[in-house]
């Protein structure tokens, strides 16, 4: 069919219309946002930005010449339109006051401009995240209401700048692809509605992290690795991606077990991913999608977020393996996981150590 097809722009504005067609407006400015970097990171080495930044992030990362000028382009193609009240980057220590020049609205935009960039140097797929909360009325937004739980959220969506550079995007009304035509400039809708297999026999994991786990997830990952030879009596495979973007694009076509868990690697992070602009929209999509997204002790959308870069344990993708891995949890918490672990059943050796 050469026209007709829904592009993402008549999807916006169906979705949208009446009560948040402003946040229809401001998501076809993202979309072009998401066109510019995918134009840039497409041009790999040829796009002069390769390397370091010299400079660290609030994370106390180190930023990338891209990560910088991917902030740039979301901050330009969207702060003018009138529809937001601020946006809040994880490049950004502070939320982003609109310019007195444009007028103000009643969104927040808040996004991580691109994620997995310490790939992009090596050509592995990367992506922006973002997601949009709203206040009761237009003006200068406040640090207070970007602390809104995930539940709160509009709209939530992903770039992904692979082979195809795709946008998934959730309203509300289920999760939904569209594939950028670099001919026509069009994003156009080609995964209309997705479902995430509710079984899986895939994993995600860094795995190098495996000492630093709490026993819930080493329990869980001991018996995938052990496959047909242990209690689930299947083999799984594992992937390990290093760009949130690409695993989760990969189990929303095809199903899937992503885990980003607490560790006592650095105790003062309770897990890696951040809650606000990484966790949550992925969360809104994954369960728009019929999965499931969770800390591991409960529904990431439904944590209250206290800072604006707070970090959260990430666990998502098919259900049924979710909802095992926080049993696996409940079972440690409650010691139900180790029923003779009280000393009056402990193994009493025949030789004192
Ligand atoms: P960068 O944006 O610094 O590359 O981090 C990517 C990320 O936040 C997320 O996209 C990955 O799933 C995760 O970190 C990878 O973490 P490890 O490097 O510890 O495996």
């Amino acid at each position: 069919m050469l026209f007709g097809r829904t592009t993402l722009s008549k999807f916006v504005i169906e979705q949208t219309r009446g009560q948040h067609s402003d946040m229809g407006a401001l998501l076809i400015d993202v979309a072009a946002a998401v066109k510019s970097i995918s134009a840039l990171v497409g041009k790999g080495a040829l796009s002069g930005f390769s390397g370091s930044a010299e400079a660290t992030n609030v994370q106390g990362e180190e930023q990338k010449k891209i990560d910088v000028l991917a902030n740039e382009a979301i901050l330009r193609h969207c702060e003018w339109g009138g529809q937001l009240a601020g946006m809040a980057s994880e490049e950004l220590d502070a939320p982003y006051a609109i310019p007195a020049a444009y007028p103000r609205g009643r969104y927040l935009l808040v996004f991580d401009p691109l994620d997995g960039s310490s790939n992009s140097d090596v050509n592995v797929s990367v992506g922006t995240i973002f997601s949009i909360l709203h206040r009761a009325e237009a003006g200068d937004a406040e640090s207070s209401d970007f602390l809104r739980p995930g539940t709160e959220q509009l709209a939530a969506g992903y770039a992904i700048y692979g082979p195809a550079t795709m946008l998934v995007l959730t309203v509300g009304t289920g999760t939904h692809a569209f594939t950028l035509d670099r001919e026509s400039g069009n994003f156009i809708l080609t995964h209309p509605d997705i479902r995430v297999p509710e079984a899986t026999r895939e994993f995600a994991i860094n795995t190098s992290n495996e000492r630093f786990w709490e026993p819930p997830v080493q329990r869980y990952v001991s018996e995938c690795k052990a496959g047909k030879t242990g209690i689930r009596e299947a083999d799984f495979n594992m992937r390990w991606i290093a760009s949130m973007v690409a695993e989760v694009h990969r189990i929303l076509m095809r199903g899937g077990i992503f885990m980003y868990p607490k560790d006592n690697k650095d105790p003062a992070k309770p897990g890696r991913l951040r809650l606000l602009y990484e966790a949550n929209p992925m969360a809104m999509l994954i369960e728009q999608a019929g999965g499931a997204a969770s800390t591991g002790r409960g529904r990431i959308l439904e944590v209250a977020p206290e800072k604006l870069h707070q970090r959260v344990p990430v666990i998502l993708g098919s259900r049924e393996e979710v909802e095992r891995l926080e049993r696996y949890h409940y079972e440690y918490d409650t010691g139900a996981d180790r029923p003779y672990a009280s000393p009056l059943f402990a193994e009493r050796s025949l030789f004192r150590d």
